[in-house]
């Protein structure tokens, strides 16, 4: 029974999500060996939560909805009870008896309301305060989230040496430690949602917003930008996986080295540098762009253009061939490549671990 309240309101709620939603997957399979069929694996359902804000988010969810069940049951009750025992019947003649005023009813449909909503404020207040902390907890990992249209920029500091590490759309974090994010935007205003890790937190340009969560467990939590941002709003979904320390460890030392560099594909890097790919796009030690997405360690990512597709050679060949097919409006122009260049491209690109 529960279970069908959830998805009633999960469709009520968030359509959209629900259209991605699907099964578990183990986390560590993403990180270590990516694979494209667990696209949509992660659910996306906030009862079903998996760190502090969102637990405190789903009993208030509970609490209003308890309340307001049992509000509807009495209502509906009196209601269809008064239209049996008072309906009209053969014998009534005329009006019937007028009544004027109650003094107890009056009092209990004015006293009854004011301490609902005097319940409701007080665990609002509460859960405000455990949601939006002011400060990061102790111990917290700090993540820059900068959201673009239409994807998202992460940094966080190298913990196995120095520097920053910049991904795109796919972040990686430790089971059971607070992640303190400080969301940034380029460009217009989005907002950070993973349903099963925390509320939504608007991010607004020039304007620094906090957020944080701490996954419970390993596994892939799937969000999306919950304010609309233009054309592609809705193919900008967020990845978040959380994994053992180990993982993330190797992860953070993974995704903090040099891009692989290949000579048997030195011709597709040299077409990156020649055509305008570098002057958008990072690739560490080899190009600075930093309009979009940071290409050093794309192949270590499960999906393409944030969650529009799974990420595979083929999708990654159309993706270059012409990103406003897959994705129409977004920021990548077609570069009209022909088929030689897409090939030693798409070859290159490949490569990078
Ligand atoms: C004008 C800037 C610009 C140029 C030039 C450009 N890109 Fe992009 N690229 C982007 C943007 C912006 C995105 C993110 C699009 C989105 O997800 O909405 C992107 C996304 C990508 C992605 C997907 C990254 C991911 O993590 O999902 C790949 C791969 C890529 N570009 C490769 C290339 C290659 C190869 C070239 C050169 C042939 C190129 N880009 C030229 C701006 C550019
Ligand atoms: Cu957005």
């Amino acid at each position: 029974m529960a279970k069908y309240l959830q998805i009633f309101l999960l469709i009520l709620v968030c359509p959209s999500l629900h259209a991605i939603a699907g099964t578990d997957v183990s986390p560590n399979a993403v990180v270590c060996a990516p694979s494209n069929d667990n696209i949509n694996a992660g659910d996306l359902n906030f009862f079903n939560s998996a760190s502090p804000p969102a637990h405190e988010i789903r009993e208030i969810a509970w609490l209003v909805l308890g309340i307001c069940a049992a509000i509807f049951i009495v209502v509906e009750s009196v209601l269809i009870w008064s239209i049996i025992r008072f309906r009209k019947r053969a014998r009534d003649a005329g009006e019937p008896v007028q009544v004027f005023g109650s003094n107890p009813v009056e009092l209990a449909w004015t006293v009854i309301p004011t301490i609902i909503v005097f319940v409701l404020a007080l665990a609002t207040l509460r859960t405000i305060r455990e949601v939006e902390l002011t400060e990061a907890p102790e111990g917290s990992l700090h993540v820059d989230v900068i959201a673009h249209q239409w994807w998202w920029e992460y940094r966080l500091p190298n913990l196995q040496g120095d520097g920053t590490i910049v991904t795109a759309n796919e972040l990686v974090v430790p089971v059971g430690r607070p992640i303190w994010l400080t969301l940034n935007s380029a460009d217009v205003i989005h907002s950070y949602w993973i349903p099963q890790l925390n509320g939504k937190t608007d991010i607004i340009p020039n304007h620094v917003n906090h957020t944080w969560f701490q996954a419970d467990r390993a596994g892939i939590f799937l969000g999306q930008c919950a304010e609309y941002c233009g054309t592609q709003h809705a193919n900008m979904l967020l990845r978040v996986t959380a994994v053992d320390d180990e993982t993330f460890n190797a992860w953070c030392a993974h995704q903090s080295s040099e891009a692989v560099s290949d000579p048997t594909v030195e011709k597709g890097r040299d077409m990156f540098l020649d055509l305008a790919c570098m002057n958008c796009h990072a690739i560490n030690g080899v190009s600075e762009g930093s309009f979009g997405p940071n290409l050093t360690h794309l192949m270590s990512r499960t999906t393409l253009g944030s969650g529009v597709a799974p990420l595979n050679p083929t999708t990654l060949r159309a993706w270059v061939d012409d990103p406003q097919n897959m994705k129409v409006g977004c920021n990548m122009p077609s570069l009209e490549l022909d088929p030689n260049q897409l090939n030693e491209i798409v070859a290159y690109l490949l490569t990078l671990k």
